[in-house]
């Protein structure tokens, strides 16, 4: 795609400059230390790697490309008379740094459309596994066995100039993302319905199409998925997925191969598997109220029933946000305007209310409001899609949009394989302690 190619190498040109500069004018320059309680503390704050394609502010939550998500929801192109910004147009955005004209964004979608297939090993792989395996263990499964179709791995092979690694994996990228969503697809109807899968539509724009394969028809529901994909694909670069897939990258493995461990590392609870874990918290709220309306009473007993069991509860708290995401009040916009008079609704609002007052109250929480996971269970659950189990693949599908980004970045950079030190208590009993 060779518009695309150039704006990502203009930009690249600029940047590279500046890093050159930088590196020769301010190469021992301290980006802050390191203290004890962040080398135990799971690295929180240390300013260690370089992220192009977004960025993530305690205060005011994600900007991609220094653009806040309420400012994008109205600026990116959308459907012809629809309202929620086009995934594939925060895709150009967070490749080029520039927001996409209408036709840049047609280009796009439809380079994504006529790259949009899958091997048969492929599904004969996702197919060898028993259909009540976890759907994002299929995921994994799927997206690493598309490492076969890698042209970054022969063109290394065969020897490409390191400066040109960019291009291959840009390639590899595109072909991800365009096909990912027939592999979810696949999932999700073997697991969740009848087996038979539904083609991609070329005519629909990525979201529909996808929407479309898992089986779901209604309009407001493609634009909930245009929507809940653009929200969820990129999150800077020190978030378990991102940063999986950046360090496996950094070793110059494919983008089917990084993709694949960082969809890995998605599938944990802490991360992309709250999701789940937050309709079942809803659902059991809901039963509970057995069709009174939301209390803040009950909510506090269920809150603390949870806490009480060493549990956290889910959907809310953040490492590094120290605000209500500004995701959750997307889709809290879009419930207000489309599921006012839903009863799940009504039962996260409450929760919204009261759960960040139960959170202060432990002392310890850092963050006590509500993230991007404790939304969107409850408006997929409204349009149908009630099998929680699928949820990560959901996000799995939109984070491939923010994590390729960044790789194809990392290595138009030129960035090293990633290589922290680590060190032994003992070594920091001997280094602290003996001074
Ligand atoms: N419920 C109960 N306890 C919580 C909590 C919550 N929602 N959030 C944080 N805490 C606890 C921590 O478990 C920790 O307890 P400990 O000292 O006994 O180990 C303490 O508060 C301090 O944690 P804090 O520094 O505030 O948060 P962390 O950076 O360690 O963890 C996550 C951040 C997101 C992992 C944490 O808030 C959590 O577990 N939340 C619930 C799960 C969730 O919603 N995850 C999705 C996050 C996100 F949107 C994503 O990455 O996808």
């Amino acid at each position: 795609m060779p518009a695309l190619t150039e704006k990502i190498e203009e930009l690249g040109k600029r940047k590279i400059d500046i890093l050159q500069y930088l590196r020769k004018n301010h190469r021992m320059a301290s980006l802050g230390e390191v203290r004890l309680d962040q080398a135990i503390g799971g690295m929180r704050g240390i300013k260690g790697m370089i992220c192009e394609t977004s960025e993530l502010d305690p205060e005011f939550g994600i900007t991609y490309r220094d653009h806040k998500i309420e400012d994008l929801r109205g600026r990116l192109p959308t459907v012809q008379g629809g309202k929620e910004p086009l995934p594939e147009a925060l895709l150009w955005l967070l490749l080029t740094g520039e927001i996409p004209s209408p036709e840049e964004t047609m280009m796009i979608q439809q380079e994504l459309a006529s790259r949009a297939k899958v091997p048969k090993h492929v599904e004969a792989a996702i197919d060898a596994l028993p259909a009540s395996t976890h759907p994002m263990t299929q995921l994994v499964v799927g997206v690493t066995a598309m490492q076969t179709e890698s042209k970054f791995a022969t063109l290394y092979r065969d020897g490409l100039h390191k400066t040109q690694y960019w291009k291959p994996i840009l390639n590899d990228s595109l072909d991800l993302i365009a096909s990912i969503p027939i592999i979810a697809a696949r999932i999700y109807r073997r697991t969740f319905k009848d087996g038979k899968t539904i083609p991609p539509d070329p005519s629909l724009d990525w979201s529909a199409s996808f929407t479309k394969m898992l089986g779901y028809e209604d309009p407001n529901f493609y634009e909930l998925m245009r929507l809940y994909l653009f929200l969820h694909a990129d999150h800077e670069g020190g978030n378990v997925s991102a940063h999986t897939t950046h360090l496996v990258g950094s070793a110059l493995s494919d983008p089917y191969l990084s993709m694949g461990a960082g969809l890995a590392g998605l599938a944990g609870p802490l991360h992309g598997l709250a999701n789940q874990e937050c309709l079942r918290w809803i659902l059991d709220l809901k039963d509970r109220l057995k069709g009174q309306p939301p209390s803040d009473e009950l909510i506090a007993k269920l809150a603390q029933e949870t806490l009480d069991s060493g549990r956290v509860i889910p959907g809310f708290g953040h490492a590094v946000l120290r605000v209500t995401d500004p995701r959750y009040m997307a889709q809290r916009a879009f419930a207000l305007e489309h599921l006012k008079d839903s009863e799940l609704f009504r039962i996260v609002d409450a929760c919204y209310k009261t759960i960040p007052v139960i959170l202060q109250k432990t002392g310890k929480v850092k963050n006590p409001w509500p993230n991007v996971d404790a939304h969107s269970g409850i408006l997929l659950h409204h349009y149908g899609l009630t099998e929680a189990d699928y949820f990560t693949v959901l996000f799995g599908v939109s984070r491939t949009i923010g994590c390729l980004s960044q790789l194809v970045w990392s290595r138009l950079l030129g960035f090293p394989i990633e290589r922290p030190k680590s060190v032994t208590i003992h070594w920091l009993d001997k280094s602290l302690t003996d001074t």
